[in-house]
């Protein structure tokens, strides 16, 4: 009985269970490049020319492990495709490959798995729906864990959890160093005087032939799309991201902890690792992050601080917002707890801004679909909840414009973590804050015409104007919660000294001037 293996390109794993039981002389790998994938939302042309690079490197990697795969590339002529989506293309190989049964590991986007299990009803197929081997906890034992909080789900509970479970950085029952979390030794900053040093970042790779004819393609099919194509640096194979993991421990994990919320004008990357991109298209193992990083601490290589904030993002924070997708999925993608309507200002694609923190953080984001998660938190993230952006819109503009953003990893982070439109399933509060955070975390605002302390008249920093005018406007709701105590104190007083109504005058103007339309 033949089967047909499919393969998403968010799938790029070696140990899929997909092949399990693959009988190389019977059954068949199915890859497809549609375009629906790259237009549903209009994606940024290095997260299209990524996808297709790796896709196509796993695919030769197959064949010279002798599996058949029935692979469709795209080509700049559309006339060419074989069909739009993925269930038009699938349809017609099931006609021609007469399988008896599809195989799938559960898809990292909803909108997939439901495609694909009404093609697979339509023809009349079994479709075996596979678990995802990448992630340490599987959807079951996350429901398990989450049923037993009817008061909430918190990341930090359910980290301890993982690392108990797992016994990640443990020393015995308790933490190593004895504590959970060291983030307060984790908010450093550079200066003027003290700069970070030139040079930063990951390693980069060159493109092989075979990324520069995707490169070509995508240039010449996909030319309207946002961002640029000049800069593909990341690793397309396991066996360079495996030297990217390594890299990135070995020379930037130590400092990685002290500068991890740290921004400086130019440097994209500072201690970052930017694996989130291979690691998300399967070509690094979440298993091998934390072997690699406990090893280094355990030599005294790396410091615990830089090493638990790295084991936290990914045996906490990464396996946290899966089991939240998984459990809340569909009905998720609607929330909308702050009641937000706003569009995204046309600067969120071209750049185009006085706000120096705006503008250097899009350049990143336009050369190399990334920026690291402060400059996407209090930046990005920070100035579309202030200014009420609809919370799924903020999910689609980071999906079409970070490689990293599939829609599992995306949509909590942002509509919940970022745009707190979960109303607190993801965050306990929401992250808003003022110019004045970014003032101290980067040098931005010393190359901008906009003054952080300002929040009214020409000169007043857009961050901080709509900082206040959004705990204006929620300041009811907000008060209920005490994480926001402070915040609301100081609404209030800026209340009472009449200083509200020409801060909420200025949002309105660039409200007006950037044509975003209403707010909550
Ligand atoms: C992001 C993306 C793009 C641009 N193109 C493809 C594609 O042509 N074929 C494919 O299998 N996957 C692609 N992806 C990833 C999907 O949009 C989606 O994130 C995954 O299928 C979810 O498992
Ligand atoms: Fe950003 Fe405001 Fe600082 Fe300008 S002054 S860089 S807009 S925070």
């Amino acid at each position: 009985m033949r089967h047909l293996v499919i393969v998403l390109g968010d799938q790029l794993n070696r140990d899929s269970l997909a092949l399990k039981g693959f009988k190389k002389d019977r059954d068949a790998v199915w890859m497809a490049e549609v375009e629906e994938e790259a237009t549903y939302f209009k994606q940024h042309k290095l997260r299209i020319a990524y996808f297709f690079a790796c896709m196509r490197a796993f695919r030769d990697e197959l064949e010279e492990r002798d599996f058949e795969v029935v692979y469709h590339a795209l080509t700049v002529d559309r006339a060419e495709d074989r069909g739009r989506s993925f269930r038009e293309v699938l349809r017609n190989d099931v006609e021609e490959h007469e399988p008896k049964r599809l195989i799938v590991v559960q898809p990292g986007d909803h909108r997939v798995l439901v495609a694909l299990q009404a093609e697979a009803e339509s023809l009349g197929l079994p479709l075996e729906v596979r678990e995802d081997r990448r992630f340490l906890c599987s959807t079951e034992e996350f429901d398990a864990w989450a049923d037993g909080r009817p008061g909430g789900l918190l990341m930090e509970s359910f980290y301890r959890h993982m690392r108990k479970t797992l016994d990640v950085l443990m020393d015995g029952d308790e933490p190593a160093g004895g504590k959970w979390n060291l983030d307060h030794d984790n908010r450093e900053s550079f200066s003027a005087s003290d700069p970070p040093p030139s040079g930063l970042g990951p390693s980069r790779f060159e493109p092989d032939w075979v990324t520069e004819e995707v490169i070509d393609l995508v240039a010449g099919r996909f030319a309207d799309h946002p961002g640029r194509l000049e800069h593909f640096t990341l690793p397309v194979s396991a066996k360079g991201a495996k030297r990217m993991l390594q890299d990135f421990i070995a020379r930037d994990l130590p400092k990685f902890g002290m500068y991890e919320d740290a921004m400086w004008d130019g440097e994209d990357f500072l201690y970052h690792s930017r694996i989130s991109a291979p690691l998300n298209l399967g070509l690094i193992d979440p298993r091998d992050c934390l072997k690699h990083a406990v090893q280094a601490y355990e030599k005294g290589a790396a410091p615990l601080n830089s090493v638990e904030g790295f084991v936290r993002q990914i045996l906490g924070w990464r396996e946290f917002v899966r089991g939240v997708y998984w459990r809340f999925m569909p009905e998720y993608a609607e929330r909308n707890h702050l009641d937000a309507h706003a569009d995204l200002p046309a600067f969120y694609w071209t750049g185009e801004t006085d706000m120096a923190c705006v503008a250097g953080a899009m350049r990143s984001v336009i050369d190399h679909g990334y920026t690291h998660h402060i400059q996407r938190l209090m930046v990005l993230g920070n100035l579309a909840l202030n200014l009420g952006v609809h919370p799924l819109r903020f999910h689609e503009w980071h999906v079409e414009m970070y490689l990293d953003s599939v829609d599992w990893a995306s949509l909590p982070n942002t509509l919940g973590m970022s745009q707190y439109g979960d109303g607190g399933v993801v965050g306990t509060k929401p992250y808003c804050a003022s110019g004045n955070y970014i003032s101290k975390m980067s040098n931005y605002c010393s190359n901008c015409r906009y003054d952080p302390k300002q929040s009214a008249g020409e000169n007043a920093c857009p961050q901080t104007v709509f900082y206040w005018d959004f705990l204006a406007r929620h300041e009811d709701r907000f008060r209920k919660n005490h994480r926001m105590k402070f915040q609301i104190a100081n609404v209030r007083r800026k209340r009472d000294k009449g200083e509200l109504p020409a801060t909420q005058c200025r949002a309105d103007e660039l409200r007006d001037e950037w044509g975003v339309g209403g707010a909550a």
